[in-house]
């Protein structure tokens, strides 16, 4: 079998008030910094990208099992917790190693043993404990050998998530990317965004028309190779040439082939939503023009934004919509959606084939603009402008000095600025300057990354 192009999952479950959102937060912090910035989105802080050593995995927090209520929110929650585990690679059961063992401990044991995934006990709040104090009694548990932790002070933590990452990351390698730049005389070497598959995938809601735009799509086009392997873990990779350029459309268990056309699951995984995602370098996300916007499409589309993906939006069932209808959802997007301002927005018909060519368009321009190439002089030059133009506020006796760019890194494009007195730049300067790089460098479609670098020598241009 072919090594998945998924990031493994971890799923953390246990009872109230372990610290299961304090595990969370520890795994998925570096990722925080990385999107404070934009305006309107509100984080699902349920599902992020956690990284230990050289591994990325998606981890998932979890509501928790609460068995008592048959509907309303407690339901809900447990319906979602049975599917996070039903989709983990490794679960995450969290205990609290200072109440000790309790009998919902004991239900949620016996739960997860059932459900057949490999399952990783921890015992938790254990700093300043002895290792086999905080842990002696959980053994019972039958789950094996516990690992005592602080999930606050993160003790144990890295050691944990490696054994929960065990023979999973071998199977699952980083997606081969994609020209890491390496730094040369010009700032990078060259990398050719031409050489690039469009690894492109197809999000949203059930019914939105995910399967009826790939149908559209490979209708006409040559389909050169589809892999669709049976187990959880796999996606479906579905190959296709287009005016020359050669498309990868991931998808995961959302699509499925009947005979020769692909229709869709209408259950809807946002486990599976994000890990295609991951393994996508260009997302399109498809919304309904016949209905509502949705927080679970804000979600979809936080989502991307976390995870630096190129972006085009697709509003789809155009053709349904009457006029009325058409500025509503319009209004509506950019109201609930304008943190997706740098994404190019089409309304397609994926049934009649309307709209389809100029959407295509988008998606390699945007797929262009996350490779784009972008020269030290040439940064350096467009800050300079930028600078001339409107200098930062000063503030206090600091004025940030903006000394040079270059860029440090593609999907998203990271420009990193070097000067002084950089940490008392506002965020409104910065989208200043985001809005300059975009201008120079044509960089419509994909979030950019702007991370500023003081010199070393903080007497130079203390005042300005
Ligand atoms: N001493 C200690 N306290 C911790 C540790 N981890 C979490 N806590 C505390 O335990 C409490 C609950 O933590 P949360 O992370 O909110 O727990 P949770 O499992 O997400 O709770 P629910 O979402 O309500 O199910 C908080 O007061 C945390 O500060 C730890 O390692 N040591
Ligand atoms: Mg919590």
């Amino acid at each position: 079998m072919k090594p998945s192009v998924f990031k493994p999952v971890v799923v953390l479950v246990g009872r109230p008030n372990v610290g299961k959102s304090t595990l969370f937060n520890r795994l998925t912090r570096s990722r925080d910094a990385l999107v404070a910035d934009f305006p309107g989105l509100t984080r699902d802080r349920h599902y992020g990208e956690g990284r230990v050593g050289d591994h990325p995995f998606i981890v998932v927090d979890t509501g928790g099992f609460e068995p008592v209520a048959k509907n309303g929110i407690m339901a809900e929650m447990a319906k979602q917790t049975v599917q996070a585990v039903d989709e983990a690679d490794a679960v995450v059961f969290l205990t609290d190693g200072r109440v000790g063992l309790t009998g919902h401990d004991r239900e949620i044991a016996e739960r997860l043993r059932r459900s057949g995934r490999k399952v990783l006990l921890a015992v938790n709040k254990a700093e300043g404990m002895s290792r086999t104090a905080a842990s002696a009694e959980f053994y019972e548990l039958g789950l094996g050998e516990p690992h005592a932790i602080s999930a606050a002070h993160g003790d144990g933590v890295v050691d944990l998530i490696e054994t929960a990452l065990e023979g999973l990351v071998e199977a699952a390698p980083e997606p081969e990317e994609d020209g890491e730049p390496v730094e040369g005389e010009e700032g990078f070497a060259p990398v050719d965004p031409v050489d690039h598959r469009i690894k492109l995938a197809i999000v949203g809601r059930p019914n939105v028309g995910k399967s009826t735009l790939v149908n559209t799509l490979l209708g006409e086009e040559r389909v050169i190779a589809f892999d669709q392997p049976g187990t959880t873990r796999d996606a479906i990779e579905i190959e296709f040439e287009r005016g020359g350029r050669r498309y990868t459309l991931i998808d995961t268990a959302g699509l499925r082939k009947r005979g020769k056309v692909f229709e869709a699951v209408e259950k809807f995984s946002v486990i599976k939503t994000l890990q295609a995602i991951e393994a996508s370098n260009v997302v399109l996300l498809m919304l309904d023009a016949s209905a509502e916007i949705s927080e679970q499409d804000a979600h979809i589309a936080g989502f991307v934004l976390e995870t630096g993906r190129a972006l085009v939006v697709a509003i789809n069932k155009w053709d349904r919509a009457d006029s009325d209808r058409r500025d509503e959802i319009k209004r509506e997007f950019d109201r609930k959606l304008r943190f997706l301002s740098f994404a190019k927005m089409h309304t397609v018909s994926a049934l009649r084939n309307a709209g389809i060519g100029p959407l295509l368009k988008s998606i390699e321009a945007a797929h262009a603009a996350a490779f784009a190439k972008l020269s030290t002089p040439k940064l350096t030059r467009a800050l300079q402008a930028a600078v001339d133009q409107q200098q930062p506020p000063r503030k206090g006796i600091f004025r940030p000095k903006l000394r040079y760019a270059h860029q440090g890194g593609q999907n998203p494009p990271l420009i990193v600025i070097h000067g002084s007195a950089l940490d008392q730049i506002p965020d409104s300067y910065r989208r200043y300057l985001e809005t300059r790089f975009r201008e120079t460098f044509l960089l419509q479609g994909t979030p950019l990354r702007i991370e500023f670098r003081n010199s070393r020598n903080p007497y130079l241009d203390k005042a300005g």
